[in-house]
C-alpha cells in the first residue's frame, strides 16, 4: 500500500504524501526508518498510487482522493466532520480519562487554589462564593482571589433518617459530606480545600452560639409564645415542610396549631435598614423585589373602633384597626377581627360564641398562606357585638374571619366592601350593606359589581358632628386629613406596619447547634451560658424519637440537661430547643476569612481585607429567608464592630436551573386512541402516555408521531426529580464523557442566569469540540490508539489572519464573561477552533493564548495542553489574555464579483483595495478564474467596497465553455 514515491519529509510539519506537498502534518518512522504514518491536519493519512488516503479510523475506515490540493482539503474537512459525527468515535474523542485525575492530584496535591493566609493585601481582592461552578480564573489576574467551598451540614433530612434507621444523624452528614467533596473535585472546581468548614463541628458552631449571645445581650433575641405544628398523634412538633394539607406527611396525622414557647429573633428591629440598603447591592431586580415584598413596609393609620353593648351604647372596650387607606373611613360598614384576636371572647355575645368557637377550631389548623389565599371563598361568623364608625357614628356589625390574620397589624380590620376586594366579596355573601366613598378622578363608575381600589375623589364622606369633612379632596389628602383628625381627637395615628415577622429561632430538634442558655431550676429564668464555655457541644445521644410530649429530643440527655448556674451554684437546666438550619449558613463567608481562628469568628485584619463577598453564586430560591438572614445577622455584626461593610454580598448572580431532558407526552382517549394535543378542547380528560424519542418526529414547528403526523405531541421540560426519573447524576456524566465537557457543557446550554434544559446528544456536542481541539493541538492518535506527546504546534511568527482570528476570540470570551453569558463565548472558541483547522501552520503564540481563554472552561484538558506546550507551572496562575484592538478592526470586506452582470462569487480584499488588485483575486480564485481563463475582457466596472463586474469579450465569452 506505500506509495514509492513518499518522500521524507525535510522539516518537521511539511511533509510530502504522494507529490503534494502538505503542510502541518507530522510523520512517524518504523524500525527501518520508513515513514509508516503520517497526519495531515490532525487526520492520519497515507498515499498510494497517486492518490491520498484519508483515515476514517485506523486502518479500516478510510476515503481515497486523488492528491490534488484542493480534494484533499476539502476531503479532509468532510472526513474530519464524519469522524466527529460517527458514532462510538463521539465518546472519549480525546483521553480525557487518563487526564483528568492527573490534574486533579497535582491541583490537589500542589494546591494550586489554595488562597495563603498571608496574602499581600496592598493588590486588590476578589471573594467569590458560590454552590456551582464559576470560572474564577478568568479575569482575576493580578487579583488575591479567595473561592472556598464548606458545608451547611446540620439540618431536617439528616434526622429523619436518623429516626428511621437510627444512624446518627453525623455518620449520616460525614458521608454524604465525603461523596459531595469527592464529586466536587471530580469536577474539577477551584476551590481552596484548605479553608473547608462545616456547620456542625463544635470549632465552627462555638461562634454560631457566640452571635446568639450577642443578641441576647442586646434584646434581639427573646422568648415568646408562639403557634408550632403540634401532631398530638405523633406526640411532637412538625416543620412546615413536614406538614401537607393539615395532616403530617408521616402517619397522614391531623396537625394543630398550638402555642409553646419559643425563641424569637428581632429581624423586625432592622427592617428599615433591610429595605432601604437594598438600593445599593448588585443584586438581581427580582430578588431585591422579594426581599421588599417580604419586609413590606405599608404606611398607613391605627384607628380605635368603641365597642356597643346590647343597647347601643359605647362601652370602654376598644378595636384598633391598622388601615393603609384612611380616606375610605366613612365606608367602613363592619368591623373584622381575626379567630386569634385576644379580645374575642370578651365581645362576643351569647348566642354567637358557640359557633365563634368552632370556627376558632377550624381556623386554628390552617396555616396562615391557606388562609390569606385571594382565590379561596370566603367564610366567616358573626360575633353578636357592634362596634362604632367613629367617623359616620354609625354602629357597624363585628364580624370574625380567617382572612384577617392575627399576626399582621392589630388583627383587626375596618371593612370598605366599596373598595377592597376582599370586603365587597364578603359583604356580598353575607349581605353587609356596601358604601361608596372613593370616585375614580374622572367621576364616572361607582356602585359597580365590583369593588374600586384605586384612588380617587371622595365622596360620601362628611359628618360636622365629629368636625370631619373629606369631601372633594384627593385619596392622599384625604388620608392625610383622617390622620391628623385621629390624631387631635386621640382616636389613632399614623403608623407603619411591615409584613416582616420575628423570626422564629427554635427548633424542637436534636440536629442543629445547642441555644447556649440555661434555666434556674427555681425560679425559670433564663440565664446566658457563659462566652468562655462555649462551645457548648451537642450531647451524643442515641434515641432520636420524639419525646411524645413537646418536649425536644434533647431532654432526654438527662446529664447533659441538668446543670449549674456558675454564678449563682444553683442548680439549673439546659435550654433543650435548637437553632434552624439557618443559623450556621447565616456567617459562614465570614469564617472562610479566617477558618481556624479560635479566638475571634474572625480577625478584623482579615475581615476588613476580604469584605464584602465580591460575587455570590447561588440559586433564586434563597432570594428571602437565607438571604434576609445573613443580611440582619451582617448588620448586627456590623453595628458591634465585627464586621466593616454594611452589607455582606455586594453582588448575587442566580444562576438558572437545569431541567431534565424534554419529555414527549401523547394524549389517549379510553379506548387507547391517540388524540392530537391540538384538538381535544378539554386534555384534562385524556390520559397522557410518555413517547420515547425514536418515535417522534419535528413536523413544523411542532412534535408529532413518527408513524401518524396527525398526533401532535406535546413537549415539556421538567424539573430533575427523582419521582420523575429525569435526574442526570453528574458522575455518570463525568465517567462517559469527563468533567471537561459536563462542565463546558453546563455552560453552553444557555446564558449562565436563565433556566435550561438538559440535552445529552448536546454534551456529545461539546464533547466531540474538545475532541477537535485537543486533535488540532496533539493531532490524530497514532496507530495504536495513544497519541504523541508534545503538540503540533511551530515557532513561526503568526500571520495577521490568525491573530485576528484569535483576538476576535479573545475579546468575545472576555465580553461574555462579563456578563456571565459563557455560552456565546464557548461559540467563539468552536469558530475559532474551526478556522484553526484551516490553517497550514499552528504557531505556538497562538495556540497557547487560546489555551488560556479555554482554562476556565476546561481545566483539566487546559492544564494537560499547557504542559505540552512545555510549561513547568500550573496554568492557574496565568494571565488570561487580553484582546489586541489592533487586531479588531474588521479590515476586510467581502466583495462580490459579477461577469457579464451575473454575480458568480464573492472575494474577500482589503477594505482599500484598488480595481486592480481586486480583479487580480478575482482571476486567482478557483471559482471565479474559470469564467476568466483565457477570456478578453471588454470592461470593468469597479464600485469600491461594494462590487466589481467583469464584462467579457463577446467573441471570447462565447468560444468559452462556461457561460
Ligand atoms: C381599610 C381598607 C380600605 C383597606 C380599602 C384596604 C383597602 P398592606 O398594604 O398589606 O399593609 N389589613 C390590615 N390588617 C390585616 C390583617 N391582619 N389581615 C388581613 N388584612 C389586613 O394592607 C393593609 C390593608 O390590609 C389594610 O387597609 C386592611 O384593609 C387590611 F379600600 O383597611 B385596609
Amino acid at each position: 500500500m506505500h506509495n514509492k514515491k513518499l518522500k521524507e519529509a525535510s522539516c518537521f510539519g511539511k511533509l510530502a504524501v504522494g507529490n503534494v506537498w502538505v503542510y502541518g502534518g507530522e510523520e512517524a518512522k518504523n524500525s527501518k526508518g520508513v515513514v509508516k504514518i503520517c497526519h495531515f491536519l490532525g487526520l492520519q493519512v497515507d498515499s498510494h498510487e497517486g492518490h491520498i488516503i484519508l483515515y476514517k479510523s485506523w486502518p479500516l475506515d478510510y476515503k481515497i482522493v486523488p492528491s490534488q490540493k484542493s480534494r484533499i482539503r476539502s476531503s479532509v474537512s468532510e472526513v474530519q466532520e464524519e469522524q466527529n459525527q460517527k458514532p462510538g468515535v463521539v465518546k472519549r474523542a480525546y483521553p480525557f480519562d487518563e487526564i483528568e485525575p492527573k490534574w486533579q492530584r497535582y491541583w490537589e496535591e500542589n494546591r494550586i487554589f489554595r488562597t495563603p493566609d498571608d496574602v499581600d493585601t496592598s493588590k486588590p481582592k476578589y471573594y467569590v462564593l458560590d454552590m456551582f461552578p464559576y470560572p474564577s480564573g478568568a479575569g482575576l489576574h493580578g487579583y488575591n482571589v479567595l473561592h472556598p467551598m464548606g458545608w451547611d451540614a446540620f439540618g431536617l433530612p439528616a434526622e429523619q433518617y436518623a429516626i428511621e434507621t437510627g444512624t446518627h444523624p453525623k455518620l449520616t452528614t460525614l458521608r454524604n459530606i465525603n461523596r459531595f467533596r469527592s464529586q466536587l473535585k471530580s469536577l474539577g472546581f477551584s476551590y481552596d480545600w484548605d479553608r473547608e468548614i462545616s456547620t456542625i463541628e463544635p470549632d465552627y458552631y462555638k461562634w454560631t452560639q457566640w452571635i446568639f449571645l450577642q443578641l441576647l445581650k442586646r434584646g434581639l433575641a427573646y422568648q415568646a409564645e408562639v403557634p408550632v405544628n403540634w401532631c398530638p398523634a405523633l406526640g411532637t412538633v412538625l416543620a412546615n415542610e413536614e406538614v401537607v394539607d393539615g395532616v403530617s406527611e408521616r402517619g397522614g396525622h391531623p396537625v394543630i396549631r398550638k402555642p409553646m414557647r419559643q425563641w424569637m429573633l428581632k429581624i423586625t428591629a432592622y427592617a428599615d435598614r433591610l429595605l432601604e440598603d437594598l438600593d445599593e447591592l448588585d443584586w438581581p431586580e427580582s430578588i431585591k423585589e422579594m426581599q421588599r415584598n417580604w419586609i413590606g413596609r405599608s404606611e398607613g393609620a391605627e384607628v380605635e373602633f368603641s365597642v356597643l353593648d346590647s343597647d347601643g351604647r359605647e362601652t370602654n372596650m376598644k378595636i384598633t384597626v391598622y388601615t393603609t387607606r384612611p380616606d375610605t373611613i366613612f365606608g367602613a360598614t363592619y368591623l373584622v377581627v381575626a379567630p386569634e384576636y385576644t379580645l374575642l371572647s370578651s365581645i362576643v355575645s351569647a348566642e354567637q360564641r358557640e359557633c365563634v368557637e368552632e370556627y376558632q377550631d377550624i381556623a386554628s389548623r390552617k396555616s396562615d398562606l391557606e388562609r390569606a389565599e385571594l382565590q379561596k371563598e370566603k367564610t366567616g361568623v358573626f360575633s353578636g357585638c357592634y362596634a362604632k364608625n367613629p367617623t359616620s357614628g354609625e354602629p357597624i356589625p363585628i364580624w370574625v374571619a380567617d382572612y384577617v390574620l392575627g399576626s399582621y397589624g392589630t388583627g383587626a380590620i375596618m371593612a370598605v366592601p366599596a373598595h377592597d376586594a376582599r370586603d365587597h366579596e364578603f359583604a356580598s355573601k353575607f349581605n353587609i350593606p356596601i358604601k361608596w366613598v372613593v370616585t375614580p378622578n374622572n367621576g364616572s363608575c361607582i356602585e359597580s359589581e365590583n369593588a374600586y381600589s384605586g384612588e380617587g375623589i371622595i365622596i360620601n364622606s362628611s359628618n360636622m358632628e365629629v368636625g370631619l369633612d373629606i369631601n372633594g379632596l384627593s385619596s392622599k389628602e384625604a388620608a392625610y386629613k383622617v390622620i391628623e383628625w385621629a390624631e387631635k381627637t386621640g382616636k389613632g395615628k399614623k403608623k407603619v406596619n411591615y409584613k416582616l415577622r420575628d423570626w422564629l429561632f427554635a427548633r424542637q430538634r436534636y440536629w442543629g447547634e445547642p441555644i447556649p442558655v440555661i434555666f434556674l431550676e427555681d425560679r425559670g429564668e433564663s440565664i446566658p451560658v457563659l462566652e468562655t464555655e462555649l462551645p457548648l457541644t451537642l450531647p451524643e445521644l442515641d434515641d432520636f424519637t420524639p419525646s411524645g410530649t413537646g418536649e425536644p429530643p434533647l431532654s432526654k440527655a438527662v446529664s447533659w440537661v441538668k446543670t449549674i448556674d456558675p454564678s449563682s451554684g444553683k442548680p439549673a437546666m439546659r435550654e433543650t430547643n435548637t437553632m434552624p438550619q439557618w443559623a450556621g449558613s447565616c456567617w459562614y463567608y465570614l469564617r472562610f476569612m479566617d477558618p481556624k481562628n479560635s479566638n475571634a469568628l474572625v480577625d478584623k485584619a482579615k475581615e476588613k481585607y476580604w469584605s464584602p463577598v465580591d460575587v455570590y453564586v447561588g440559586g433564586a430560591e434563597h432570594a428571602v429567608l437565607h438571604l434576609l438572614y445573613s443580611r440582619f445577622w451582617h448588620k448586627v455584626l456590623y453595628d458591634i464592630g465585627v464586621v466593616s461593610t454594611k452589607e455582606p454580598f455586594k453582588c448575587v448572580i442566580n444562576q438558572g436551573i437545569i431541567l431534565g431532558e424534554v419529555q414527549f407526552m401523547a394524549y389517549k382517549d379510553t379506548d387507547g386512541n391517540y388524540v392530537s394535543a391540538d384538538s381535544a378542547d378539554e386534555l384534562g380528560e385524556y390520559l397522557q402516555e410518555i413517547i420515547p424519542e425514536e418515535r417522534v418526529v419535528k413536523s413544523g414547528e411542532f412534535y408529532v408521531l413518527k408513524d401518524n403526523p396527525n398526533i401532535r405531541l406535546i413537549a415539556r421540560a421538567h424539573k430533575m426529580s427523582k419521582s420523575r426519573g429525569n435526574v442526570v447524576n453528574p458522575d455518570d456524566v463525568v465517567s462517559e464523557y469527563g468533567a471537561d465537557s459536563l462542565r463546558l457543557y453546563e455552560m453552553f446550554m444557555g446564558p449562565f442566569r436563565d433556566s435550561k434544559t438538559w440535552n445529552t446528544s448536546g454534551i456529545e456536542g461539546v464533547h466531540r469540540f474538545l475532541g477537535r481541539t485537543w486533535r488540532l493541538i496533539v493531532g490524530s492518535p497514532l496507530h495504536h490508539g495513544a497519541f504523541r506527546d508534545g503538540t503540533l504546534v511551530t515557532d513561526e511568527e503568526p500571520t495577521t489572519e490568525q491573530l485576528r482570528a484569535l483576538h476576535k476570540c479573545i475579546a468575545k470570551v472576555t465580553e461574555e464573561i462579563e456578563g456571565t453569558r459563557f455560552n456565546t463565548g464557548i461559540s467563539a472558541m468552536m469558530e475559532f477552533v474551526n478556522a484553526a483547522y484551516k490553517w497550514d501552520k499552528h504557531p505556538k503564540a497562538i495556540i497557547e493564548a487560546f489555551v488560556l481563554l479555554l482554562s476556565p472552561y476546561a481545566p483539566h484538558i487546559a492544564e494537560e495542553l499547557w504542559s505540552r506546550l512545555g510549561h513547568p507551572d500550573s496554568i492557574a496562575y496565568e494571565a488570561f489574555p487580553k484582546a489586541d484592538p489592533m487586531y479588531l478592526k474588521e479590515s476586510t470586506i467581502v466583495l462580490p464579483v459579477q461577469i457579464n452582470g451575473k454575480t458568480r462569487g464573492t472575494i474577500e480584499v482589503e477594505k482599500g483595495c484598488s480595481e486592480e488588485d481586486a480583479f487580480t483575486l478575482a482571476s486567482k480564485d478557483e471559482k471565479l478564474s474559470k469564467y476568466l481563463d483565457g477570456k478578453s475582457i471588454k470592461k470593468r466596472i469597479f464600485v469600491p467596497g461594494k462590487i466589481l463586474n467583469v464584462i467579457l469579450d463577446r467573441q471570447t465569452a462565447k468560444a468559452g465553455s462556461v457561460q
